[in-house]
């Protein structure tokens, strides 16, 4: 396993890269080019200049999170074929940058979902929180607007403005994509990539829905272990495979965590590590790593990942906003560090327990 930190770029990050090298253990960054829009093609400069500054600042560029896949290949409509075009030369590019991991979603419209950025918990911490009751008394631009204006003045990652103020057209658009179209869409646009990912090594790794259910009454398709299974036979390359990640599968309790993990083995590829407290059906926030602040039993979850001899990139995932720390939310330095460190202990106590 490596552990590795997500950071969205010198523009736009708060954090720097000479901090997350000072946190023990850390080697890798998960990264991308937050200023590309879903279908763009990504420029070979332009990634050759984020790879150096990670590479300089003693770290590797591991993965990119996310090339965002533009609503045409969602959707399916006719001019998706130019964008998988476009696709296909990021890969490439990427590949010949030595760069061998992409994480991707494939929700309709945006991407997770969350009713509050900034929860109060009682040691005076703040969390992201979801509560499907709030959610039901908005509409998706409310939604829009509440996350916007919780923000601290950041983009979101798959909230981008620019394709939000045209968030009723993208509802029409998705009119009729059912969720067994959206899965034939995937494997579409998985069909059209593999001979690129294979020619360069590079591992594909879709991210669990979040929440792992219906939204606004748009399809999920990555919510489950059938789900996920079902995905993984469809397009049965191991270079199809899934970012595991904790958090987002934890939103539905009845998803079997460990038991997912094994499943997936030989396909997982990047693993999200996050903890969330579960206090009814649909209501959850996220907590900090430590099995005990939350519902997740982390101890377990690390435990399926040693046993499938998992050896990719694992990053804490949403940390809590702690010691006055401004940032973009779930994204701040100190939590996460924080949390690095208790996924090392676990990884290392269980790693010499099995050897
Ligand atoms: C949220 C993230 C997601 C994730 C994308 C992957 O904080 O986990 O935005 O990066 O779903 O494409």
């Amino acid at each position: 396993m490596k552990m590795s930190f997500r950071w969205f770029g010198e523009s736009f990050d708060t954090v720097k890269l000479w901090q997350i090298r000072q946190i023990p253990g850390m080697v890798g960054i998960i990264s991308t080019l937050y200023d590309t829009k879903p279908g763009d093609e990504w420029a070979l400069p332009a990634i050759q200049e984020l790879k150096k500054q990670v590479t300089d600042a003693g770290l590797q560029l591991l993965g990119i999170e996310s090339v965002n896949i533009h609503d045409a290949i969602k959707v399916g409509t006719p001019d998706r074929d130019a964008y998988i075009q476009n696709y296909i030369n990021t890969i490439r590019k990427l590949g010949s940058e030595g760069i061998k991991l992409i994480c991707y979603n494939f929700m309709p419209v945006f991407d997770w979902t969350r009713s509050d950025l900034a929860k109060p918990r009682p040691d005076g911490s703040t969390v992201l929180a979801y509560d499907q009751t709030k959610i039901d008394l908005i509409d998706p631009e409310g939604m829009f607007k509440q996350l916007d204006g919780g923000s601290n003045g950041f983009v979101l990652p798959g909230w981008e403005p620019e394709r939000m103020v045209h968030i009723r057209e993208l509802f029409d658009l998705y009119k009729g994509v059912t969720e067994e179209k959206l899965f034939e869409n995937l494997v579409y646009f998985l069909k059209a990539i593999m001979p690129v990912c294979d020619d360069n090594d590079v591992n594909m790794a879709i991210h669990i829905d979040d929440p792992c259910w219906s939204v606004f009454g748009l399809p999920r398709i990555i919510s489950s272990k059938e789900k996920l299974l079902r995905v993984m036979e469809a397009v049965p390359n191991p270079h199809n495979g899934v970012t595991l990640c904790t958090g987002s599968l934890s939103s539905d309790p009845s998803n079997d965590i460990p038991d997912i993990i094994r499943s997936l083995k030989g396909r997982i590829h990047f693993a999200h590590m996050r903890n969330t407290k579960h206090t009814a059906p649909g209501v959850f926030e996220e907590s900090a790593h430590y099995a005990v602040d939350g519902s997740l039993d982390m101890y377990a979850i690390m435990e399926a990942f040693v046993d499938i001899g998992f050896e990719g990139p694992m990053r804490p995932d949403h940390g809590r906003a702690i010691w006055g720390e401004i940032s973009m939310p779930g994204y701040g330095l100190y939590d996460r560090a924080l949390g690095s460190q208790y996924l090392l202990g676990l990884y290392d106590a269980i790693k010499r327990q099995k050897s």
